[in-house]
């Protein structure tokens, strides 16, 4: 039997092998027998439930009461929204609309940027997909919610063993009448690194086609050439163009001049004239504090007459009071999080936003009871993601110093504590402030944030200090993903790089100041379509697989491997799917609309000779077996 070939085979047992493992030992499949989804789904739970998953080994437990989340019940059909809008009249309908609305309309960022920036972006589909409909009848009034983009899409592929564009579809579907919003990364699509034109192309009209109706586009250095092909694939796809700047520094600190408020105004107006229908200005770390947003929303709103997005993280605890002062300046939307995944490096509190306006001329004409039952679902599935919460335990100040993107501040950290420097977290601080200033002061998003993040881990590891690394008696070795940058391979920030920095890190080679996408040539789709096709045995690859390919190669053929011996395990509650299930415990699992699986686990065997386990499990009510191997 092909699992047992598979479970017993020495590349499996000693744990070096990879789904890729499963393609390319054919002996394998000399034995293979065609298994259903439902026999998959088991091998996956048994496993998990003898040997654990591997990410949340050695975190911290949900509490034992952690309760199942149930989403509130919708209270009515859902009235048409802002995707009405949108569909019926067009991207500038939407936009001419936003600055004629006095309330101050809000993105819900829970499912994006919430769970990245709290949960290390580890939230599962399932648990966004079952409370679309509550925020799509409940919550009618929202401008968009953030759902996709980001770090999402290969966190998905990568560790949830499960489909972005899936997760898109089933969102999209499920609330009608709101319009979905991504962050994209420019040219570096939701990657890190430049794609070809047409690759970024592709995956925009993609992306469009699925399901996404507002793309928050940025450039990682601020650079609005290396912008226009990807909003301009946006506009064409008759989706919202959410044309960015990045904001960083502090426009009312002398000593930070090159980021002042002439900078901004001037990047706006790029924006706006490469066809942005809105402008977001996306505060990525929570740097813009309440006296600066005022002064720079209102010179926004007066110089460049675009509606403004405004995105900022609470890292400083402060944020709520920018978003008050861009309110108060006549910032159109901002972004927020539901109470339960909001504050420290998440987004400021969606609720307590709602309420500050309350009675004001800027009322969001939000229903907070709507909003509590919405965040209480969300309280409820936070518990399930203990072992993803980072341990911060209050906003700081530290900010400020650092200026770390919140979406990257836990990553970093978790870095951190993987290379033994977790006790040394402040002095990773104080490095990454300092590589900023050897960088010459770069906007810090990504991917700049994660060479920046990169350089810092890199010289606190190796007790190097800023003198020795810019010292050209010192020889350094630099991470691969700074010498990738200073040779150009992320755009040029503005007023280029420090060239004698640059000049040490490249040792002579000469850099690119070009586009990076102007010197790459487009890929043949179809050649790799058919390429993608062969490695997977023939199994034919529509335009979603092959756009999850072109992102990230390796990391989707390892989803596409698991997903053949594992099947739609997607379908299971996240408690199962991280930690499996005990004895007597019984779970459904709906593998198709209307399709539901009941699982009982009867019981777990001894581990025999072979060093397998038998796990004994009722499915709809029938006995069956599966042997994994124990090893642990
Ligand atoms: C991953 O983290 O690689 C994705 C989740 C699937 C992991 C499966 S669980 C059973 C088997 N044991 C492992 O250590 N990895 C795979
Ligand atoms: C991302 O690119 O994932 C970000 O969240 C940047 O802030
Ligand atoms: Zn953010």
């Amino acid at each position: 039997e092909f699992v047992i070939n598979l479970l017993k085979h020495p590349t499996f047992l000693d744990d070096s092998y990879t789904t890729k493992f499963i393609d390319t030992t054919t002996d394998l499949f000399h034995f293979r027998k065609r298994r259903d989804r439902a026999t998959k789904i088991l091998t996956y739970i048994a496993d998990i439930s003898v040997n654990g998953h591997p990410e949340t080994a050695g975190r911290p437990l949900p509490p034992a009461e952690a309760r199942s989340p149930v989403p509130p019940r919708p209270h009515a059909d859902p009235l048409p929204g802002t995707r009405q809008l949108l569909d019926q009249q067009g991207a500038k309908a939407v936009a001419d609309w936003m600055l004629d609305e006095k309330r101050l309309l809000i993105t819900d960022t829970t499912m994006r940027d919430g769970h990245q920036s709290l949960l290390a972006t580890r939230m599962r589909s399932i648990d966004m997909v079952r409370v679309a409909p509550s925020y799509a009848a409940n919550l009618p009034q929202l401008f968009s919610v953030e759902c996709w983009g980001g770090a999402t899409f290969d966190v998905a592929y990568r560790f949830l063993q499960e489909c972005p564009w899936q997760r898109l579809r089933d969102i999209r579907a499920r609330m009608p009448n709101l319009m979905t919003q991504m962050l994209l990364r420019a040219s570096n699509g939701v990657g890190y690194t430049n794609y070809p034109d047409n690759v970024v192309q592709a995956f925009v009209r993609q992306a469009a086609t699925t399901g996404i109706d507002v793309f928050r586009v940025f450039d990682s250095l601020n650079w609005v050439e290396n912008m226009r092909v990807a909003m301009d694939a946006v506009i064409e796809s008759g989706k919202i163009c959410e044309g960015t700047i990045c904001y960083t520094g502090d426009i009312l600190d002398p000593a930070r001049a090159k980021y002042d408020l002439k900078y901004y105004l001037d990047m706006a107006r790029d924006l706006r004239d490469a066809g942005a229908h809105v402008l977001g200005l996306k505060d990525m770390a929570g740097l813009l504090k309440p006296g600066s947003a005022g002064v720079l929303v209102k010179a926004l709103k007066e110089e460049v007459g675009l509606p403004i997005h405004f995105h900022t993280h609470d890292t400083g605890g402060i944020a709520g009071a920018s978003i008050l002062a861009a309110a108060a300046a006549g910032v159109d939307a901002v972004d927020c999080a539901m109470d339960a995944l909001s504050g420290n490096t998440s987004q400021p509190t969606l609720g307590s936003v709602v309420e500050a306006l309350r009675h004001t001329d800027r009322d969001t004409g939000l229903d907070i009871a709507a909003i509590r039952e919405i965040s209480n679902y969300w309280e409820a599935v936070r518990e399930h993601y203990a072992a993803f919460e980072s341990g911060l335990q209050a906003p700081a100040s530290e900010v400020y110093l650092h200026e770390m993107p919140g979406g990257q501040f836990t990553n970093l950290k978790a870095q951190a504590r993987s290379l033994g420097l977790e006790e040394r977290w402040h002095e990773v601080a104080q490095a990454y402030a300092d590589v900023n200033r050897m960088f010459g002061d770069i906007v810090k998003v990504t991917p700049s944030s994660k060479v920046v993040g990169d350089m810092a881990l890199m010289m606190v590891a190796q007790n190097l200090t800023p003198a020795q690394v810019m010292d050209p008696a010192v020889e350094v070795a630099f991470p691969d993903s700074v010498v990738d940058m200073m040779r150009g391979n992320l755009g040029q920030p503005p007023g280029g790089w420090p060239q004698d920095l640059q000049a040490k890190v490249l040792k002579g080679e000469a850099p690119m100041t070009t586009r990076p996408g102007a010197s790459m040539a487009p890929i043949d789709l179809e050649v790799v379509r058919a390429d993608v096709s062969k490695q997977l045995e023939g199994k034919p690859v529509d335009d979603e697989d092959l756009n999850g390919y072109l992102m990230y190669p390796k990391v989707f053929l390892d989803y596409m491997g698991r997903h053949r011996t594992y099947g739609p395990v997607r379908t299971l509650p996240t408690r199962t799917f991280f930690y499996g299930m005990d004895p007597g415990e019984q779970i459904e699992a709906e593998i198709d609309p209307g399709k539901t699986l009941e699982i009982r686990l009867q019981a777990i065997g001894e581990t025999d000779e072979t060093g397998e386990v038998k796990v004994f499990f009722e499915l709809n009510g029938q006995p069956r077996v599966i042997r994994v191997p124990n090893r642990l």
